[in-house]
């Protein structure tokens, strides 16, 4: 039997970047041939930030259609919507008495809020509750493992804890403890300021979808050695971002370890590097970009795809639901 596997992705912005598809989309995608996966678009969780009602509905579509596009297969893999099974909201408010406010307040979304400066009643419930419905999220399905990138390693372990503790007050197994697939190499990319984790919300992306221009616009832009001041200066190519982009993205193997070698010797200019990159970006990504493009003509059909994926999804949500209603209630909560 295969191990089942789960994911999901908030529709925070209408596009997934470089760090979203290498770090998370990529992995997620290659377990679909080995095992039964669950992927979903985390649209409730995108209301701790998105209150526009038209930008919501832009920003699904584009996740969807850009997770389509890189490779996701529905004919292997259960796709749906998060709003679509009721019973993440269901569960979630139950394992919410799992878990202490003082745990809560150490979880990292609300935290870097904090330190971003907000003020306490400027942030509201949605983010401070996110990681109790992520773990709803999770919890649902029983997976074995979790494939998301470094940042959500925190979540997936409340998710263990709140799951432990359920099973302790009621002497039962009900959720399995899920595991976190973070890859060492991938989980975390660095975004275009040499410095922090690529994110949306710190503007340091490099797109996959977007406009030719604006990808190029990106990459020019993006942090590389700071010692070095001229093209003939020998470069740094450890840890340089450039080149870690190079070589997630650049299948022209050989070309890569040519440029790494005349960066070290000053013998290339960062403008040439860059501008090969936005080339291996165009290549690698290129029949993905056509796929969306034409995915995007049908969205009769991907919205069949999204309907039979919450059709499958709620199957398995309704019995763990019941399971948990029982559990807590001898006879059982309606
Ligand atoms: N830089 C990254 N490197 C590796 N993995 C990453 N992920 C995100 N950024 C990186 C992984 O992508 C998946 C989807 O992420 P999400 O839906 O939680 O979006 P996010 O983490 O909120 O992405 P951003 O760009 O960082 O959004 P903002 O700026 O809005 O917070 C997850 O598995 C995540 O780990």
């Amino acid at each position: 039997m295969k191990k089942r596997i789960l994911s999901g992705i908030t529709p925070s912005g209408d596009q997934l970047h470089i760090g979203n598809y290498f770090g998370a989309v990529a992995p997620q995608i290659k377990l679909q041939d080995t095992h039964e996966t669950y992927y979903f678009v985390a649209d409730l969780h995108a209301l701790t930030t998105v209150h526009d009602r038209m930008q919501l509905e832009k920003n699904i579509t584009g996740v969807v259609l850009d997770y389509l596009a890189l490779g996701l297969d529905p004919s292997k893999c259960v796709f749906f919507r998060q709003s679509d099974v009721a019973e993440h909201a269901q569960l979630a408010i139950v394992l919410a008495n799992y878990i202490s406010y003082g745990q809560m307040k150490r979880m990292h979304a609300y935290k870097d809020k904090l330190q971003t400066g907000a003020s306490e009643e400027s942030i509201n419930m949605g983010l401070f509750n996110y990681p109790i419905l992520m773990a709803a999220d999770i919890l649902l399905y029983k997976p074995y493992g979790i494939p998301v990138g470094e940042d959500q390693r925190q979540h997936i372990e409340l998710a263990r804890d709140i799951a432990e503790s359920f099973n302790k007050t009621y002497h039962t197994t009900t959720f399995p403890l899920p595991e976190p697939l973070i890859s060492k190499e991938v989980g975390r990319i660095v975004g275009t300021d040499g410095e922090r984790k690529m994110s949306k919300s710190l503007g340091n992306i490099i797109g996959i979808f977007d406009d030719e221009k604006l990808i190029e616009k990106q990459i020019m832009g993006s942090y590389t050695d700071p010692l070095r001041l001229k093209a003939t200066d020998p470069g740094r190519v450890e840890g340089n971002p450039i080149f870690l982009y190079h070589d997630l993205m650049n299948d022209n193997k050989e070309e890569v370890e040519e440029l790494k070698k005349r960066y070290r010797e000053g013998t290339v200019g960062d403008v040439e590097v860059k501008q090969k990159l936005v080339a291996a970006h165009m290549h690698k990504f290129g029949p993905a970009r056509e796929k969306r493009a034409e995915l995007a003509s049908k969205m009769e059909l991907v919205r069949q795809i999204l309907s039979e994926g919450a059709k499958k999804a709620k199957e398995i949500a309704q019995v763990t639901l019941a399971e948990v209603y029982n559990t807590v209630g001898e006879n059982g909560l309606k």
